[in-house]
C-alpha cells in the first residue's frame, strides 16, 4: 500500500504522542477516578500521595480557573467531578509528578470516601425512572397507525446490540507546553483540534487565541477521539498552566479502556408490516440508547440512528422514536457509523423475523424494497443516484448468489454437526454531518519559491489515508508531482474553526477546500504565464505534468520557472480557502430536510460455518460490491472496506463489553475483551467496484469511505443465525448481539 506514512510506520519512525521528544523539565500527569458507579464524595485524602518524593501537585475541580465543563452538545459534564460521581472511572483529579511511575504510584495512595447512591445501567430502566439526556426524538413519514390493518403480515419484536471498545492502537494522550504570555501549546491525539482548543480555553478561563492545538497523526481513532480526546488534553493543559511546566499525560491501555466511552448499546422495539408478496408497508421502532452518564455526542448519534432506520429500503409509512437514556456508565461516544449501524441492525432484524414468519428468504424481502430514484427517504430527502439496486444486482450476478445459496443448502443436507449460513446486507449511508453547520472545512496552501508545496487543512490523519488523498487532490489540481507536496500537521493557528475529522467526510470537506485554495494560486500563476508567453487569454493555458501548455502545445515554461517568475513579480503564492457543503439543510423542529450531500451504497454477502457441537464459527467469506465513486486511491479504499468489515463483524460476534452488577467494567483489557484476530477474520474477502458512478460532491468524483463498510458486518450476524436455524429449524431465536460462541451454544441447546 502506497501511503504517505507507510515507510515511516514500517521503520518505526512515525511519531505518536508518546514518541515526541518532550522539553527538559516535563512533568507527568495521571488521573484518579471514581471507584463507584454513583454517589457523593465525602472526603478526598491526598496526604500520603502528596508526601511521595517527586509529586509536584494534586489538582481537582477546585484548581480549575475557568469553567469546569467539557460538554459539547449539552453542558452537563465536568472535567473533574464536583461532589457527585456518576460512573466508575469518572475523573476526580490528577497527580502531577516528575515521572509517570511516581504519578501512578501516588494515584494509588489517594483515599476517597463516598456515600453510595442507587445506580442504573439498563437504558429501559433509566427510561422508566425518567432519566433522559434530552426529550425523545420522533421522525415520522406517511401514517403508520392507519396502515397496520392493510398489512398481511405484522411482526413485532425486541432487538439488543452491544457496546464496542475502540481499541485504537494509540491510547488517549496529550502534551501541554506553556509558552510566553500565558499561551499554551497542546499536542493532542484528537480528531477535533478546535474542540480541544475551545474546551481548554473554557477550562482555563482564557480566550481561544491563547491555545494552539497541533496534531501530527493519531494511531487510530474510530470516533473515540472525536469528543473524548478533549478531557486528557484539558488535564495536561491545566497542569501546565498551574505549574508553568510542560506536562505529558498518556493513558495506559487499561485506564483508557476503563475510563472512556464506547459504542452505544441499544435496546429496541420494532413492528413491521408487509404484504404477502413481501412489500414493506410500515415500520415502527423505538430505540433506547444507553448514553452513559453524560450527553457527550449521544444526541447526534441518536439522530443518525433515526436517519438510518430504514437502511436501503423505501418504506411508505415509518415512525421512529429515539430515547437517549442516562445511565451510570462512562459516557458512550462516537464509533464508526455513529448510531447508523445500531439503526440498520434493527430493520434487518425485523426483515429477518418477517421472512421467517412468511417462510421466505430474507434476501427476497430485502431485494423487493430497495430504494429507487425519485422516491424520498423517510426524512424527506429526495433519492438521487441510488445505486442500491445496481449494487445488489451486480453482487447477485458477480458472486452468483443463487449458487452460493445452493452450496449452503447442499452442505447443510449432508452435515449434521456443522451448518452453513448465508446472508446479504445492502447498505446506504448518508454523507455529511447531520448537524448542517459542521459541514465546513478550510485549507491553507503555500507554494514556496523552489516550487515545493505545503498544505494545511483541518483533516486529521488517523491511519485512514486522508493525507495521501489530499496530496493526490493537490497534485492533480496543480498537475505537479506528489513529491513536491508536504501535508503539514493539523494546527489551529494555521487552520481555524475546524470540524472534527469524522462522519466519513474528512477527505471530501478538506479535499474540496484544498482544491479551492490551489485554484486561487493556479489562477494567479496562469496570469503570470500569459504575460510571459505573451498570450492574451489564460483560458488557453494549462499546466500538464509541471509544464505549461498553450492551446494544447507544449511551451518551454516549467513549474519551477513559473514559480520563480511569480515571486519576482510579487505575486501571492499562498491561499486560504474555505469549503461548505452546498444544498444541505435540516429542520430540527419538523425533522425533515435534505441533511446529506449524497449517500454511499453497496451490497455484501457473508457465508459462515457454525460448529453446532461447540458453538464456534468461522466467517468463510464476505463478498462485496461497493460504490466508491471514482476512487482517489483504490488501495486505501479497499483497505477501509476490509477494515470496516472486520470491525463490523467484531462488534456483532466476539466483542462483548461486560460490567459487574456494581457497574465496574469486567472486560477491561485485551485478555478479557476479545477483538477479531486472524482466526475470527473472514477467510476470504472480495471487494469489487461498482462502475459508472458519479458524485459531484466528492473531490474528483470520489466518494466517502470511512464508515459505510462497517455495516457489511451485519450480514455475519444473520448468516450465523441462518446456520443455527439449519440446526434447529423450529426454534425462534432471540436477536441479541454480540452473538458470541457461548451465546450460540446456549441458544442451540436450551
Ligand atoms: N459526528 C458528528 C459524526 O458530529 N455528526 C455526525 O453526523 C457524524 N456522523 C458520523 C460520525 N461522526
Ligand atoms: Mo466518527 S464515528 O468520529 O466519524
Amino acid at each position: 500500500m502506497r501511503k504517505t506514512d507507510i515507510e515511516k510506520h514500517v521503520r518505526g519512525e512515525s511519531q505518536f504522542i508518546d514518541d515526541i521528544n518532550v522539553p527538559e523539565g516535563t512533568l507527568y500527569a495521571a488521573a484518579f477516578d471514581s471507584k463507584i458507579a454513583h454517589g457523593e464524595i465525602l472526603n478526598i485524602n491526598v496526604d500520603e500521595a502528596k508526601s511521595i518524593f517527586g509529586v509536584r501537585a494534586i489538582l481537582t475541580s477546585k484548581d480549575i480557573p475557568g469553567i469546569n465543563q467539557v460538554g459539547g452538545i449539552i453542558p452537563d459534564e465536568t472535567l473533574f467531578a464536583e461532589g457527585e460521581v456518576h460512573f466508575v472511572g469518572e475523573p476526580i483529579g490528577i497527580v502531577v509528578a516528575d515521572s509517570y511511575d511516581i504519578a501512578r504510584k501516588a494515584v494509588n495512595k489517594i483515599k476517597i470516601d463516598y456515600e453510595k447512591l442507587p445506580a442504573v445501567f439498563d437504558p429501559r430502566e433509566a427510561f422508566e425512572k425518567g432519566e433522559l439526556i434530552m426529550p425523545p426524538r420522533i421522525f415520522s413519514f406517511g401514517n403508520v397507525d392507519e396502515i397496520w390493518d392493510k398489512c398481511d403480515i405484522i411482526v413485532e419484536g425486541k432487538v439488543e446490540t452491544g457496546g464496542q471498545e475502540h481499541i485504537y492502537l494509540e491510547t488517549q494522550g496529550s502534551v501541554a507546553i506553556p509558552e510566553e504570555g500565558g499561551k499554551i501549546k497542546l499536542i493532542s491525539a484528537t480528531q477535533s483540534p478546535t474542540t480541544v482548543q475551545r474546551t481548554v480555553a473554557r477550562i482555563l478561563g482564557v480566550e481561544m487565541n491563547n491555545i494552539e492545538v497541533d496534531v501530527l497523526r493519531l494511531g487510530g481513532a474510530f470516533g473515540g477521539k472525536e469528543d473524548q480526546a478533549t478531557h486528557w488534553a484539558a488535564m495536561a493543559a491545566l497542569a501546565a498552566h498551574k505549574l508553568n511546566k510542560p506536562v505529558k499525560l498518556v493513558l495506559s491501555r487499561m485506564d483508557d479502556i476503563r475510563m472512556t466511552g464506547k459504542r452505544h448499546p441499544y435496546s429496541s422495539d420494532y413492528k413491521i408490516g408487509l404484504t404477502s408478496e413481501g412489500k414493506i408497508l410500515a415500520f415502527e421502532a423505538t430505540y433506547f440508547q444507553n448514553a452513559g452518564a453524560f450527553a457527550d455526542l449521544s444526541p447526534a448519534i441518536l439522530d443518525r440512528t433515526l436517519f438510518h432506520a430504514t437502511n436501503s429500503y423505501y418504506i411508505p409509512n415509518v415512525k421512529t422514536t429515539g430515547i437517549s437514556c442516562k445511565t451510570n456508565l462512562p459516557p458512550n461516544t462516537a464509533f464508526r457509523g455513529f448510531g447508523g449501524p445500531q439503526g440498520k441492525f434493527v430493520i434487518e432484524a425485523a426483515i429477518y423475523k418477517a421472512a421467517e414468519k412468511m417462510g421466505m428468504d430474507a434476501s427476497e424481502i430485502q431485494r423487493k424494497n430497495l430504494l429507487k430514484d425519485d422516491k424520498t427517504f423517510y426524512y424527506g430527502q429526495l433519492v438521487e443516484n441510488s445505486y442500491a439496486e445496481k449494487c445488489w444486482t451486480k453482487a447477485e450476478e458477480k458472486y452468483d448468489l443463487k449458487k452460493l445459496k445452493q452450496e449452503v443448502e447442499d452442505f447443510n443436507r449432508k452435515n449434521y454437526q456443522f451448518k452453513k449460513g448465508i446472508a446479504v446486507m445492502p447498505i446506504c449511508f448518508g454523507i455529511s454531518f447531520t448537524n448542517t453547520f459542521l459541514n465546513q472545512a478550510s485549507a491553507l496552501v503555500h507554494v514556496y519559491t523552489d516550487g515545493s508545496i505545503g498544505v494545511s487543512t483541518a483533516a486529521v490523519e488517523m491511519g485512514q489515508g486522508v493525507n495521501e488523498k489530499i496530496k493526490i487532490v493537490v497534485s492533480r489540481t496543480f498537475s505537479v508531482s506528489q513529491e513536491r507536496i508536504r501535508i503539514e500537521t493539523t494546527n489551529t493557528t494555521r487552520v481555524a474553526n475546524t470540524s472534527a475529522t469524522a462522519a466519513s467526510s474528512g477527505a471530501d470537506l478538506n479535499g474540496n477546500a484544498a482544491i479551492l485554495a490551489c485554484k486561487n494560486i493556479l489562477d494567479r500563476l496562469l496570469k503570470v504565464a500569459a504575460e510571459e508567453l505573451k498570450v492574451s487569454d489564460t483560458s488557453e493555458l494549462e499546466i500538464r505534468n509541471e509544464v505549461l501548455y498553450n492551446q494544447g502545445i507544449k511551451t518551454n515554461l516549467i513549474w519551477d520557472e513559473l514559480i520563480k517568475l511569480a515571486y519576482i513579480k510579487r505575486i501571492n503564492l499562498s491561499s486560504q480557502a474555505s469549503y461548505a457543503t452546498p444544498n444541505i439543510n435540516f429542520d430540527r423542529e419538523k425533522n425533515t430536510g435534505s441533511p446529506f450531500a449524497y449517500h454511499v451504497y453497496g451490497t455484501g454477502i457473508t457465508t459462515v460455518t457454525v460448529d453446532c457441537l461447540r458453538g464456534t464459527y468461522t466467517i468463510d467469506s464476505v463478498k462485496v460490491v461497493h460504490d466508491f465513486g471514482k476512487s482517489l486511491n483504490p488501495v486505501i479504499d479497499i483497505g477501509q472496506v476490509e477494515g470496516g468489515i472486520a470491525q463490523g463483524i467484531g462488534w456483532l460476534t466476539v466483542e462483548e463489553v461486560s460490567h459487574s452488577d456494581e457497574g465496574k467494567l469486567l472486560s477491561n483489557s485485551l485478555s478479557t475483551y476479545k477483538i477479531p484476530d486472524i482466526y475470527s477474520a473472514a477467510k476470504e474477502v472480495e471487494v469489487s467496484f461498482l462502475e459508472d458512478t458519479e458524485n459531484q460532491y466528492g473531490p474528483f468524483n470520489s466518494k466517502a469511505i470511512g464508515e459505510p463498510p462497517l455495516m457489511y458486518g451485519i450480514s455475519a450476524y444473520f448468516a450465523i443465525l441462518n446456520a443455527m436455524k439449519a440446526f434447529r429449524p423450529e426454534k425462534d431465536f432471540e436477536i441479541s448481539a454480540p452473538l458470541t460462541p457461548e451465546k450460540v451454544l446456549m441458544n442451540l441447546y436450551n
